[in-house]
């Protein structure tokens, strides 16, 4: 008998979903465009077990991956959990083991050194597997099609590290994946590595490097050649965990920085650029070199945006100065003192879960996505964490300064969305972009898709799920290209 509890994080919005099937052949408003031959995968915290803290944090939820196979003008639906070895051993003692987010002091003595990784982040399939991933453990493989989880990997003993990223590049021209772990040298600690993973799966580069302070290193970017990193005072200690407090608190003492290195070095030449007074930035919508200049494109706030981690000096959360807005975040290599150029406001509506056309990853680019909150809007649906303002999506054209945005209505909310090129050689923007819409009245989700270029219109297509999924992370589109000729050449499992 299952009793989760009773608070706003685990009912009404938040309500948890648990349910693993496939729906073949979903009910469509709309057309699914011929042409569209891929998946679209994406993830959320579900808790298996009722958590052993009441306070348990959303972030701490056990990964469930949903996967929306398009081919022949119908879609495919496809859930299941990520049986990571948190779930299984918990799956075997019919409770939960482990304890707080990112906090092995609280865990049963049965499971001390087990990994503890949730894979709730987000979900992307490279060199013929499905990489379901979390920040604070290794890299979880499962099949593509069948969502089957295969374990945990270190790349054949290559990426002998106890963390991984949720927030990888592509490299549009190599095709690697670039990524990176933190805290590598054990919990709270300042290592760092950078790696790249090429489209076979062998591990191709790595660099080593050190934070300024330790941090939730939680997505970078990549322009051209180099590497870059935000740093933000989401910082923590032993003494926060032997409390049993949040893992992160924010700290406005601490500044921000950007650090950059040469993806091809030894890590030797990061370079660290402060910025005081500090501000937060979280997700990265692209980095690009601009002479010996590097720009990094981001929602930044003046305080940490995340409502469930505290401030240091325990005043109370700031909704008006946790609002982030897209900027531009400009260093320059050439300069002869170690500080942030310019912050300057690229965006006007308030927004995150920024995308891009990721063929232009690391590249001068044009046009940007994000979820907005038009805090004007009426919302009819029920309270609770995130209710009421994740209600549009704006496409900011960065060339012209231009944006328009689509309202999702007073019943709904939206999830992250991700773009779809129209074909391999279409311009950049050309295509569609897919998000998923929850009507929090009905408790129906609809996978809808819009063109790119003009999400104002509205959704062009909906896929009806009989469900409402829960509000999730992040996910991305995988061409069938990808799906196929990847499984011919799938990587040595761990
Ligand atoms: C984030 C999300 C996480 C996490 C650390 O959005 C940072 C930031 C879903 O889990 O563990
Ligand atoms: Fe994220």
């Amino acid at each position: 008998m299952a009793h989760f509890p009773q608070h706003p994080g685990f009912s009404s919005v938040l309500r948890l979903i648990r349910l693993q099937g496939d729906i073949a052949d979903l009910e469509i408003e709309g057309e699914v465009p011929k042409e569209l031959d891929g998946a679209f995968y994406r993830v959320h915290p579900d808790p298996q077990f009722p958590p052993k803290f009441a306070d348990d944090q959303f972030f701490n939820g056990d990964g469930m991956i949903s996967m929306f196979r398009f081919h022949n003008g119908r879609i495919d639906f496809r859930q299941r959990y990520a049986h990571t070895d948190k779930w299984k051993l918990e799956n075997a003692a019919g409770k939960a083991l482990f304890g707080a987010y990112r906090n092995p002091l609280t865990d049963d003595e049965a499971v001390k050194g087990q990994i503890r990784g949730t894979a709730n982040t987000n979900v992307l399939v490279h060199a013929g597997r499905l990489f379901a991933m979390k920040e604070d453990s290794p890299c979880l493989l499962m099949d593509a099609e069948t969502l089957d989880t295969h374990g945990y990997t270190d790349f054949g003993g290559d990426l002998d590290i106890p963390t991984f990223t949720a927030h990888p590049k592509i490299d549009p021209d190599t095709g690697n994946f670039c990524g990176f772990g933190y805290a590598v040298d054990g919990p709270l600690t300042r290592a760092a590595r950078y790696f790249e993973i090429d489209p076979a799966g062998k591990v191709v580069r790595q660099a080593n490097f050190t934070v300024p302070y330790y941090t939730m290193l939680h997505d970078f970017g990549i322009a051209g050649d180099y590497a870059v990193f935000n740093v933000s005072p989401y910082s923590s200690d032993w003494s926060v965990l032997e409390q049993g407090r949040p893992h992160f608190y924010y700290d406005r003492a601490l500044p921000f920085y950007i650090g950059v290195m040469r993806r091809d070095g030894d890590g030797s030449d990061m370079r660290w650029f402060a910025h005081e007074p500090s501000i937060c930035g979280c997700h990265v919508m692209n980095a690009w070199v601009d002479g010996t200049k590097i720009h990094l494109d981001l929602p930044v706030s003046s305080t940490g945006s995340l409502p469930f981690f505290p401030e240091k000096d325990g005043r109370p959360f700031n909704p008006q100065e946790a609002v982030t807005i897209l900027s531009r975040v400009t260093v320059d290599l050439a300069s002869n003192t170690d500080i942030v150029e310019s912050v300057t406001q690229l965006g006007q509506a308030p927004g995150e879960f920024p995308r891009i056309d990721d063929r232009f990853a690391g590249k001068p680019y044009r046009h940007g996505w994000q979820i907005t909150y038009d805090f004007a809007k009426p919302y009819n649906g029920p309270a609770g964490p995130f209710a009421g303002v994740i209600n549009s999506i704006t496409h900011y054209d960065l060339a012209t300064g231009k944006e328009q945005s689509w309202w999702c209505g007073p019943d709904s909310a939206l999830q992250e969305p991700a773009f779809i090129p129209r074909s391999a050689q279409s311009a950049e923007g050309d295509g569609w972009l897919i998000a998923l819409v929850d009507n929090h009245l009905t408790n129906y989700s609809d996978l809808c898709l819009f063109d790119a270029l003009d999400v104002a219109t509205g959704p062009v297509m909906r896929a009806k799920l009989p469900i409402r999924l829960r509000q999730g992370l992040h996910g991305n589109w995988v061409p069938a290209a990808k799906l196929t000729a990847a499984k011919d050449e799938a990587m040595t499992l761990a």
